[in-house]
C-alpha cells in the first residue's frame, strides 16, 4: 500500500507498506519517487514496529493518580469524550472559550492529523496558536518577503554549497543526495560550517569549526571581503534591497582578523571562503535550524540572506539561500478558520511555560488539548512547562501514540492511529511534493484518526456544522489546490507542485539586509560551557526515544566535550557526569573528543525523563526568545561535574531535586 512518512523532517518520503495476513511486515522507500529514491532513514525504516510496539496506547485512559504520575485507568471512548465535552462546556460557561487552548505541533505533518481537530476549536472560539519552537527566525524573514528556498533538486546546478549549521546526513539525507550530486556532476565544493565535526562535516570537502552564535560575524567578514575585492554583485543587490549602503557600512569593521578573533576561524580561511563564494556561479547557502535557535536568530538568518543577495547567487538556477521549500497546499483551510464565531486571541506556542503559569493571562488557560506535540520534553524551560502541566485546575487532554512525558500529565489520554492506519495527505517543508497516505491496516485497538475524534467529539459540544461530518478524505481535499484532486495524487502516490520562483532582484527593491551583527552569547561564569542540543541520528526530536531499536542504537545519553575542557576538569572519557545550571541538573555519559569546539558541550537527542539520569535537555534551557519569538535553546550554559556516588542530586520529572546521598 502506498503511503508516506508523516514526520517533521524535510524529506517527506513516500513509502510502500507490505502487508501479510493483515499485518504490516515492512515499509520501504518508494523507488519511483524522485526525492525518496527507494530509501527511508535510520529512524523510520522499521516504522511498522511503532504500530505494534508493546507500549503503544490502544484505548482511552483517565488519570487515577497525581498529575505527572502516569497512573491511569482504562475507560471507553464514550466516557472519555463525555468527560472532555462536559469539562470544556463548564469552562466555556465560566471563563469563555478562550480559556481553552488547542496545543499542537508537528508530530504528524498530515493535513488531517494536524488540522481536523482545529475545526472544533475554531467553532468554539477557543484561543488560537501562532509561532514556532523550530525555526521561528526564518519565518520572520519570510514574512518580510525574503525568499527562503527553491526546488532543492536544482541544487545540483550549484558550484559551491555552504552547509551552514545543517547536519544533512542525519537530519535529511535525501537532500544530501542532491548536494553530493552537485559535487560529482560539476565539481562543486561542499563546505560545512558547524561547531561540531558531525557525520555531515566529515563527508564534506571542508569543515569550518566556529564558535556557536558567531555566524553573523563570519558572514559579515565574508561580505567585507566581497566588497573589498569587488566580488559583490552590487547591481543585483541594489535591485533587490533598499539598504545596500547601510549593509556595506555595517561590514566595514569586520576585517578577517577581527572575525577570526570572535569566531575562532583563521583569517585566511575567511578570505578564501569569501573568494570562493564570490567566484562560484552559483553558490548555495543551505541554512540549518539549530543556529537560528538563539536570542539573535533573526540576525543570523538575515546575515545569510544578505550574503546570498550580495553574492548575486539568486540570479542562477540552483543558487541562493535554502532554508525550506513547500508545495502549493492550502493546509490552513482544512482547519476551517471560517468557523470562528468572532476574532479570538492567538497565543505564541513557544511560550507555553509562561502561559500556563502566568497570572497575567486573562482568561487564564484552563483546558489544553494536545496533539502531535510533546511539550514537556521539547518546549524551552521544561521546568516551567511541567509546573504548568502539573496544575490541578488545568484540564489536560493528550492525543498520542505513546505515554510520553506530556501524556503522563494528562487527565485524559486518547489513542491516535499511526500513519499505517489512517488516510492522510502530507505537505512538506523541504520539497515541492504533496504526498498521499493510504491506510495499510485497520486501526489497532481502539485508536482513532484525528478526523474521527473530531466527528465524535463535535456533536457532544453542540456543534453540528457540515464540516464536522466530513470524512478524512474530504478534510484532506479542502487543502488541495484548484485542479488537483485525490485522484491526481492516487496516480503516483504524490504530486509535484511548482510554486512560482522567488520574484526579486527585478528592480523593485524592497527587502532589508542591514541590522546588527550580534556577538556570540558569553558564559555567565568562567567555568561554564555552552550546551548545544543537536538532532540525533536515531530519534526524531523526542519521537522514537521509547523505541527499542533506536534507543539501543543511541546507546545512552552522551555528552560530547572537547579534550581540553575535560582535562581542565579532570574528567575521564565514558564517565557519568552531571550537567547542571541554576534551573536543574541532569546526567549523561561523557564522550571526550576533538570534534567539538572548545567551550561547548553537546547532548544529542530529546530523551524522555524515563531514561537513566533524566536527560531532558530542556530542563536546563531558559524562558528566552529572540525578538521574533525564536526559542533560544542554544543560549544555555552549564557546569559539568563528575558524578561521585553517593553524593549526587537527582532531579525528579518536575525539575526539583531529591538527594540520594
Ligand atoms: N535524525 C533526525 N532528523 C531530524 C530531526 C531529528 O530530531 N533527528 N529533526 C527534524 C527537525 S524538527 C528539524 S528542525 C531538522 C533540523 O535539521 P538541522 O538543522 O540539520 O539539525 P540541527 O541538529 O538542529 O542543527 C544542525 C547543526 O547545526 C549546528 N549548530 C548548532 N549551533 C550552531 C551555530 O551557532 N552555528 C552553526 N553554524 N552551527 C550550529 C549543530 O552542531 C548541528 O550539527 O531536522 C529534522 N530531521
Ligand atoms: N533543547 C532543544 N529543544 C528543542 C529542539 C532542540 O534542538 N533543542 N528542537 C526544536 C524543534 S526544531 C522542534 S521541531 C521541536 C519538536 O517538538 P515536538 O513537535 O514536540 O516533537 P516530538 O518530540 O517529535 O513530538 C511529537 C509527538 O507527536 C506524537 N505524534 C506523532 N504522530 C502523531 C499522530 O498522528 N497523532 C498524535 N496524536 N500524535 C502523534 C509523537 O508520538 C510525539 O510524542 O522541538 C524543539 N525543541
Ligand atoms: S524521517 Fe525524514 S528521512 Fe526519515 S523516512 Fe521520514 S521523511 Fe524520510
Ligand atoms: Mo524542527
Amino acid at each position: 500500500m502506498r503511503g508516506c512518512c508523516p514526520l517533521d523532517c524535510q524529506d517527506t518520503c513516500s513509502w510502500v507498506a507490505h502487508v501479510e495476513e493483515g499485518r504490516v511486515v515492512r515499509v520501504e522507500g518508494a523507488k519511483d519517487h524522485p526525492f525518496t529514491r527507494g530509501a527511508l532513514c535510520a529512524k523510520v525504516n522499521d516504522y511498522e514496529q511503532r504500530v505494534y510496539a508493546p507500549d503503544r496506547l490502544l484505548h482511552p485512559l483517565r488519570r487515577s493518580g497525581p498529575k505527572g504520575s502516569g497512573e491511569f485507568d482504562r475507560i471507553s471512548w464514550d466516557e472519555a469524550l463525555d468527560f472532555i465535552a462536559s469539562g470544556f462546556l463548564a469552562i466555556i460557561d465560566e471563563s469563555g472559550a478562550e480559556a481553552i487552548l488547542p496545543l499542537n505541533y508537528l508530530g504528524s505533518m498530515g493535513v488531517v492529523q494536524r488540522r481536523a481537530l482545529m475545526r472544533i476549536f475554531h467553532a468554539l472560539g477557543a484561543s488560537r496558536l501562532h509561532g514556532s519552537i523550530c525555526g521561528a527566525a526564518g519565518n520572520v524573514l519570510a514574512e518580510e518577503g525574503h525568499p527562503r528556498g527553491f526546488d532543492p533538486e536544482e541544487i545540483v546546478h550549484s558550484r559551491l554549497v555552504l552547509l551552514w549549521g545543517a547536519n544533512l546526513l542525519s537530519t535529511s539525507h535525501h537532500h544530501w543526495h542532491f548536494v553530493d550530486r552537485a559535487r560529482r556532476q560539476s565539481g562543486a565544493r561542499i563546505v560545512c560550517i558547524d561547531p561540531i565535526r558531525t557525520r555531515t562535516a566529515r563527508a564534506c570537502d571542508e569543515h569550518v569549526m566556529l564558535k556557536p552564535g558567531s555566524d553573523a560575524v563570519l558572514a559579515a567578514g565574508i561580505a567585507h571581503v566581497l566588497f573589498a575585492e569587488e566580488l559583490a554583485d552590487v547591481a543585483f543587490a541594489r535591485s533587490a534591497v533598499v539598504d545596500l549602503d547601510a549593509f556595506r557600512e555595517q561590514v566595514v569593521p569586520w576585517t578577517p582578523e577581527r572575525v577570526s578573533a570572535v569566531c575562532g576561524v583563521e583569517a585566511d580561511v575567511v578570505v578564501r571562503l569569501a573568494r570562493e563564494y564570490g567566484a562560484a556561479h552559483p553558490a548555495t547557502i543551505r541554512c540549518g535550524i539549530a543556529p537560528q535557535q538563539t536570542r539573535a536568530g533573526e540576525s543570523f538568518v538575515r546575515a545569510l540572506a544578505a550574503l546570498a543577495i550580495v553574492g548575486g547567487h539568486w540570479r542562477h538556477r540552483g543558487g541562493g539561500l535554502f532554508i525550506e521549500a513547500n508545495p502549493v497546499l492550502s493546509e490552513a483551510s482544512a482547519a476551517r478558520p471560517d468557523l470562528l464565531p468572532r476574532e479570538t486571541r492567538s497565543l505564541d506556542m513557544a511560550r507555553l511555560g509562561e502561559q500556563l503559569t502566568s497570572i497575567a493571562l486573562e482568561p487564564p488557560i484552563r483546558a489544553l488539548m494536545v496533539w502531535n506535540h510533546n511539550p514537556a520534553v521539547t518546549q524551552p524551560d521544561s521546568v516551567r512547562v511541567r509546573e504548568g502541566l502539573a496544575r490541578e485546575d488545568l484540564l489536560t487532554v493528550v492525543v498520542e501514540h505513546f505515554l510520553t512525558d506530556t501524556a503522563r500529565y494528562a487527565d485524559v489520554v486518547l489513542p491516535s492511529t499511526t500513519q499505517l492506519e489512517h488516510f492522510d495527505i502530507v505537505g512538506a517543508w523541504g520539497h515541492h511534493y504533496i504526498s498521499l497516505n493510504e491506510p495499510a491496516v485497520p486501526p489497532q485497538g481502539e485508536a482513532l484518526s484525528h478526523g474521527e475524534i473530531m466527528r465524535r467529539l463535535a456533536p457532544r459540544l453542540g456543534l453540528d456544522h457540515p464540516a464536522f461530518r466530513e470524512s478524512d478524505e474530504e478534510i484532506a481535499e479542502t487543502a488541495l489546490p484548484d485542479g488537483i484532486g485525490l485522484s491526481t495524487l492516487r496516480e503516483n502516490g504524490w504530486y509535484k507542485t511548482t510554486p512560482p520562483p522567488p520574484a526579486f532582484g527585478d528592480g523593485s527593491a524592497r527587502l532589508t539586509i542591514a541590522g546588527e551583527v550580534p556577538l556570540p552569547a558569553s558564559a555567565p561564569a568562567g567555568d561554564m560551557l555552552q550546551l548545544l542540543t543537536p538532532k540525533s541520528h536515531y530519534f526524531l526530536n523526542s519521537s522514537f526515544a521509547n523505541m527499542g531499536r533506536q534507543r539501543t542504537a543511541m546507546k545512552r545519553p552522551t555528552l560530547e566535550m572537547h579534550a581540553a575542557d575535560a582535562a581542565m576538569r579532570g574528567l575521564l572519557d565514558a564517565e557519568e557526569v552531571e550537567i547542571a545550571n541554576e534551573r536543574a541538573a541532569i546526567r549523561a555519559w561523557l564522550r571526550i573528543t576533538e570534534d567539538i569546539c572548545p567551550g561547548v558541550v553537546a547532548l544529542a537527542g530529546k530523551w524522555w525523563g524515563d531514561a537513566e539520569g533524566n536527560p531532558v535537555a530542556n530542563l536546563l534551557t531558559a524562558s528566552a526568545w529572540s525578538p521574533g519569538g525564536q526559542p533560544a535553546y542554544n543560549d544555555t550554559f552549564v557546569r559539568i561535574n563528575s558524578v561521585q556516588p553517593p553524593a549526587f542530586a537527582r532531579p525528579s520529572l518536575d525539575g526539583s531535586f531529591s538527594s540520594t546521598a
